[in-house]
């Protein structure tokens, strides 16, 4: 079945990500947070029990999108542009949060951590069997990944979250991307894109010191 015209699909989240990266390996920051916009839609789309996940990355969305829409705009363009307006304006707290609490590159780790998380889980989806659970797939990524970041109370409610998920293939189809093979190999498409924004982040962000970030 054919996404309708209009419907959410989950192939524009990932053409999003595609269209973030340009030629010369920048990270556009308005394709990235419209991918983001998109899999908030996407993960609301998958019941209230995951709003309180969606909650915190729309928090983060939107901290961003006003420092995009704001008097700075020119320096927050792309990821690079704002590591080194910020660093060279003194607008990161490096040691522990207090002048600049919501600065846009701690704001942007939270959410490029979360995107690391995100990869696995479909990347998972993407090679599992047709029976395998998907609540164990986004556990397994989830643990592998942004767990590490998370205190215990979210662990806890995060994993009870994932017990909601629907089955592999009914999954699949909530992508809205046409039958769970068609699905697949989209994803098989997409992912090297998602995988670039989360490398070039990571490298960025590595060469500056800020993996860290409080
Ligand atoms: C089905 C797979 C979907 C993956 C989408 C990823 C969304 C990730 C949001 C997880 C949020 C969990 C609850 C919030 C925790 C915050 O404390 C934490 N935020 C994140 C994004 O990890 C850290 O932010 P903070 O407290 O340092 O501002």
């Amino acid at each position: 079945m054919a996404a309708a015209a209009g419907a959410f699909s989950l192939r524009e989240v990932l053409s999003a990500f595609q269209a973030a990266v340009t030629e010369r390996r920048e990270v556009l920051l308005g394709p990235y947070l419209r991918g983001w916009r998109g899999l908030v839609r996407f993960l609301n789309s998958l019941g209230a029990i995951f709003s309180f996940i969606s909650k915190d990355a729309v928090a983060k969305i939107q901290i961003m999108e006003s420092y995009c829409g704001g008097e700075r705009r020119e320096e927050y363009r792309t990821l690079q542009s704002m590591v080194a307006y910020e660093l060279a304006s003194g607008l990161v707290d490096i040691q522990r949060r207090s002048e600049h609490p919501d600065s846009g590159c701690r704001t942007v780790l939270r959410l490029h951590r979360a995107l690391r998380w995100l990869q696995l889980f479909l990347e998972g989806l993407r090679t599992a069997q047709e029976d395998s659970k998907t609540s164990t797939i986004c556990t397994d990524s989830y643990n592998a990944s942004l767990a590490a970041y998370h205190p215990w109370v979210v662990r806890k409610a995060a994993t009870v979250a994932f017990c909601a998920l629907p089955s592999r293939n009914a999954f699949l189809e909530i992508m809205n991307v046409g039958t769970p093979e068609e699905a697949v190999v989209m994803l098989g498409d997409a992912l090297p894109h998602i995988s670039s924004v989360y490398g070039i982040t990571e490298e960025l962000y590595a060469q500056h010191k800020l993996l860290n970030l409080p």
